[in-house]
């Protein structure tokens, strides 16, 4: 690995500013490569370390550096630390809901054992740490509608034990070794660029990739399961909002939300624009194993304290985010 050049500075009335030297893991997954982006046009290229453990798209290796890192590997993950600087780590290594289930054995490392690598690294070298939780971290028992961030926690698929282990423990590190840790609870994200990666959610954007080429899609959820969503853009805007508030805030993990809608309420507003799109569902009989997992989450959020604490708001809802993503994925098409 080559060494890093220089922090850059930037000027303000008040005099230089070193910008912070940020590390992202899981950079490549549907979150990480838009919040690379958006994290290096605010603190330059050379100031944001992206990190996965597969080969980085063109793009990535143009704009600025990305290394190996194996979340599971301590020492591996220091000398980056070390190497580079690193005062703060986004954590989004992990593996999603549907995923997880598939491989109960491969999540308990990668999203147990990562996050815990990347918990002691921030104690030991004073770093910041965002890492999102998930709606997944609620489970059947959580009050379904409006839920908010206080609540019965009884997860019950391997994703949601993990990141409500997540929550726990690097509130313990906040409040036991003063470790500036930051979480929020993600719902679905959509997006059109970025494929998600093995969640039970991401139905909500194969609906528009399969309604633009082929008119019809086979959901694999009921009809009326109805969950909490955001596009992408509105989840990275919150994400650095949160980041990079200057004061520590009263809560170690906030709910995040924007609008909750069912398949076929989605699927209504594709065939606004789209008239002749068609969607069928699993028989209730016979149901996917996605929609046991989907059937513990809730179906709405009260995300007030976070609206309240670092601004949240979103931009997007259930309408514009519909023409968004038709637009952009017929752009792709075309
Ligand atoms: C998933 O479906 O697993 C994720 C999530 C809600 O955390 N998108």
């Amino acid at each position: 690995m080559s060494p890093p050049p220089p922090p850059q500075h930037s000027s303000t009335a008040a005099g230089a500013v070193r910008h912070p030297r940020v590390l992202v893991t899981g950079s490549l997954g549907q979150l990480g490569s838009g919040l690379v982006k958006e994290l290096r046009s605010m603190y330059g290229n050379e100031n944001v370390v992206a990190s996965d453990i597969r080969k980085a798209p063109d793009e990535f290796m143009a704009t600025g550096p990305f290394v190996y890192a194996d979340v599971m590997n301590y020492s591996m993950l220091e000398r980056i630390v070390v190497d580079w600087r690193i005062d703060w780590v986004v954590h989004y290594s992990a593996l999603l809901s549907a995923v997880a289930e598939k491989n109960p054995q491969l999540a308990l490392s990668v999203n147990m054992t990562g996050f815990q690598n990347v918990l002691e690294l921030a104690k030991v070298h004073r770093l910041r740490l965002y890492s999102p939780s998930t709606i997944g971290a609620f489970g059947p028992t959580t009050p379904k509608v409006n839920t908010p961030d206080l609540t019965i926690m009884r997860p019950n698929t391997i994703y949601g034990i993990t990141k409500l282990h997540m929550e726990l423990l690097g509130e313990y590190y906040r409040e036991k070794f003063g470790v500036d840790f930051r979480s929020a609870r993600y719902p679905g994200i959509l997006s059109a660029d970025t494929p998600p990666g093995g969640g039970t959610t991401d139905y909500a954007v194969d609906i528009f990739h399969h309604a633009i080429r082929h008119g019809h899609y086979d959901c694999f959820l009921s009809k009326d399961t109805r969950l909490p969503m955001m596009y992408l853009s509105d989840c990275i805007k919150g994400t650095v909002d949160h980041l990079t508030h200057p004061t520590p805030l009263p809560q170690t993990v906030y709910n995040i939300a924007a609008v909750s809608f069912t398949p076929e309420e989605l699927a209504s507003e594709i065939r606004k624009h789209l008239p002749n799109f068609t969607i069928s569902y699993p028989d209730p009989k016979n149901p996917d194993f996605r929609q046991v997992i989907a059937d513990s989450w809730p179906g709405s959020l009260d995300d007030s304290m976070a609206r309240r604490d670092f601004g949240w708001k979103e931009q997007y809802g259930l309408q514009n985010m519909v023409k968004l993503m038709l637009d952009k994925i017929q752009a792709q098409v075309d």
